[in-house]
């Protein structure tokens, strides 16, 4: 058959008989809701939820380990939708099942998601929003939507489960052996992200993750074979993972078998391809691509619900013994599980108070108490550290007292300085490990760092500060999520040198300050460095960007500058006017403060006096009140030069209308880092230069390119 062909053609129905009694009336409600919920939006997607129902059903009622009433409860198998579009599939589940909200970190008696969040779906304020969002909703474990991301958060987590259970499991006392679920779509096993997550998944042979994928070869431009025809089934084999197939949906029981299968394998991932219908039961749609996105317009709806033998015009309708039998089956088995699970943690209190108190902490997303007492504080030093270096003396003092610290690069741990010195690496047989071998993946190092921190532990990434540009979307969905991941980001501009401009990162520090929520930190030196560490561990709500350097830079006399701890306010008076106020204000981040203070002393000894402003954060800057930004950036001083090895978008904003913007307005160019700093004027005299312009009123022209 041509692709052409196929892809065209209609699915054929399958034998197996949907079901009957409480089961399938509880599938058909799923399915309805989706279908009035979308009707009443206008919007969203009814056809994967349709198709999809009674695999999630099966799912949650037979197998998840999950209290609806504790949602918190930390060994809870994990429910990943990754393909977030289907997400009234989710947020019907939670309706049902009864999953209580989560306020403050403390569990409520309301609803997670009501049935008027449901009638509400997509609408201003409600828990339903187009998308599953985790900082929104309770029991949406990850923000989910651009697809394959939540493939790859599930294989952090599934580290995450297994990295818990050796640290802190003990004979006859497993507090952590949870699984983790993902329902991917078509979508997600074609985006790369999820191909390097399986990639690694299927390397650490992570036993406890499970990825259910709904075949219904359908997207939104037809039918998969116009753009995915792959053997998906080799493809995993060959990613070592171990394939299960269910030929219909609707065959519970074929799920049951692949699910217990999955329970039973100890060595490997698992993917079980279901093949479905999009839009099951509407006559003239399923199986259409016009199901996935639009709603079905109200005949079509009747007819499907004729096709389940619902009653045609009831909207939003629950039959009696629907929620009873989700309390009865996920409910019943999640509430006596978590119970038993209490009665380990009890018992592991009494016999192991130390790690329990440990535990403790780690769940409240907290740190052990004196974490950053002995953080090393570097003596000033002309020839100097480069930042790097000293972030990797830091991370090592950090991981000492937070054992819950783990992470690692994409592959480049020796310049990354990320390495955690005497931690075994963390491989198929040490999963307790410090040391993350993410491979040359940074799309999934990104994903996977958020599933990490999703499941409680403090878990960093790590690559060049030009490779951040393929872990953006990660990036992003942290932000917004509200999670604390970081990343260390070396080789933070063209001062790397002769790797040239495919290299030297340009606008991927406005790229990252642009991210709403992301803290981006650019410390100048070895103590701003200590600093930004803590900074960065004290953060809960948001994710940070530590922008290091590959080349050596002094060390600050600190009894002759102001102190590093300056950096908290994301920007501070390092150097100033000795007497009276400055005529000219030097604004700069991380490697270029040595320039400014480089000019500033030379000015000096031209009798003009000049303040510096180290600036490594703007976001930490903007959170200070006026009164503070106002004494740093007296608003009446003018004359301004900013000073930055990146692009010069965003700097307007400190230099004012007036003030010179000294940044990259090209790519760089691969040679000696002396030569390329002399030949973009990345040198004191230009910034001298540039002051003396600002003070005689002659504004040099912001030339060329923004
Ligand atoms: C990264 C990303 N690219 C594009 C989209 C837009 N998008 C949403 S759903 C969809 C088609 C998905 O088809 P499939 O994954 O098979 O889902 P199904 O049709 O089964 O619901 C696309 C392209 C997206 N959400 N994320």
């Amino acid at each position: 058959m041509t692709s052409k062909a196929a892809a065209t053609q209609p699915r054929a129905r399958p034998a197996v008989e949907p079901g009957t009694g409480i089961d399938r009336l509880c599938i058909d409600t799923i399915r309805t809701l989706a279908i009035d919920a979308v009707a009443k939006a206008n919007s969203g997607h009814a056809g994967t939820p349709m198709g999809i129902a009674p695999v999630a059903y099966t799912l949650w009622q037979e197998f998840l380990r999950y209290d609806p009433a504790e949602p918190l409860w930390p060994n809870r198998d994990r429910f990943v939708l990754s393909c977030g579009h289907a997400s009234m599939l989710l947020y019907a589940l939670l309706h049902l099942s009864g999953v209580r909200r989560v306020d403050d970190d403390r569990v409520t008696e309301k609803l997670a998601v009501t049935l008027d969040d449901i009638k509400n779906f997509r609408q201003f304020g409600s828990m339903t929003p187009g998308h599953p969002e985790h900082e929104r909703t309770t029991g949406v474990e990850t923000t989910t939507g651009p697809l394959g991301q939540g493939c790859g958060n599930s294989v952090g987590m599934a580290i995450a489960a297994r990295w818990l259970g050796a640290r802190y499991n003990q004979p006859n006392r497993t507090l952590f052996d949870f699984d983790v679920y993902t329902i991917c779509s078509d979508g997600d096993l074609m985006e790369g992200v999820a191909s390097e997550a399986a990639s690694l998944a299927g390397h650490l042979g992570l036993s406890n993750l499970c990825w259910i994928y709904d075949s219904n070869t359908v997207t939104i431009e037809g039918h998969t074979p116009l753009a995915f025809s792959e053997n998906v089934e080799t493809r995993f084999k060959g990613y070592d993972w171990q394939v299960l197939r269910v030929r219909d949906a609707n065959d519970a029981a074929a799920l049951v078998q692949a699910l217990q299968r999955f329970r039973r394998t100890d060595d490997k991932p698992t993917l079980v391809i279901v093949d479905s219908i999009i839009g099951y039961g509407a006559p003239n749609k399923e199986n259409t691509a016009s199901v996935h996105s639009e709603p079905l317009g109200d005949e079509e709806a009747r007819l499907a619900k004729r096709f389940y033998g619902w009653p045609e015009d009831a909207q939003f309708l629950i039959p009696d013994g629907v929620y009873n039998s989700f309390r009865d089956g996920v409910g019943k088995r999640g509430r006596a599980l978590r119970d038993d699970w209490q009665k380990t943690f009890a018992a592991y209190r009494s016999e192991f108070p130390q790690a329990a108190a440990e535990i403790d902490t780690m769940l409240a997303g907290g740190l052990p108490a004196g974490w950053d007492q002995n953080l090393p504080v570097f003596p000033a030093d002309e020839k100097g550290t480069a930042t790097r270096d000293a972030s990797g003396k830091v991370l090592n003092a950090l991981a000492k007292t937070i054992p819950w610290l783990i992470g690692g690069s994409g592959d480049l741990a020796p310049s990354t300085k990320t390495l955690i010195d005497h931690a075994e690496a963390i491989e198929p047989d040490h999963p307790g490990g410090r040391n993350m071998h993410f491979g040359i993946r940074e799309h999934a190092m990104g994903a996977a760092v958020n599933g990490l921190v999703l499941s409680y532990l403090r878990a960093f990434g790590a690559t060049f500060l030009t490779f951040s540009d393929y872990m953006r979307p990660s990036l992003r969905l942290a932000a917004l999520m509200e999670i604390p991941v970081f990343h260390v980001f070396t080789h933070d501009s063209i001062a790397l040198g002769e790797d040239g401009p495919t290299h030297q990162p340009i606008e991927q520090l406005v790229a990252l300050r642009a991210i709403p929520n992301m803290i981006v930190l650019r410390p100048a030196d070895a103590n701003e460095v200590s600093e930004a560490y803590k900074v960065v561990l004290n953060l809960t709500k948001e994710p940070a960007c530590l922008v290091l350097s590959r080349q050596k830079l002094p060390v600050f006399d600190r009894t002759r500058y102001a102190a590093a701890a300056g950096l908290a306010r994301g920007a501070y008076v390092m150097a100033d006017a000795e007497n009276g106020a400055p005529q000219v204000i030097l604004i700069a981040s991380g490697s270029e403060v040595q320039l400014c203070i480089a000019a500033y002393e030379q000015l000096k000894r031209d009798g003009i006096a000049a303040r510096v402003v180290s600036m490594p954060s703007w976001e930490l800057f903007e959170a200070q009140d006026e009164s503070y930004r106002h004494a740093v950036l007296p608003p009446d001083i003018k004359p301004r030069v900013t000073v930055e090895l990146g692009a010069v978008i965003g700097w307007d904003r400190y230099a004012g209308p007036t003030g010179a913007i000294i940044g990259m307005r090209s790519f760089g160019l691969s040679a000696p880092i002396a030569d390329l700093l002399r030949h973009f004027g990345f040198v004191p005299d230009k910034i001298v230069q540039a002051a003396k312009a600002q003070i005689a009123g002659n504004r040099i022209a912001r030339n060329g390119r923004p």
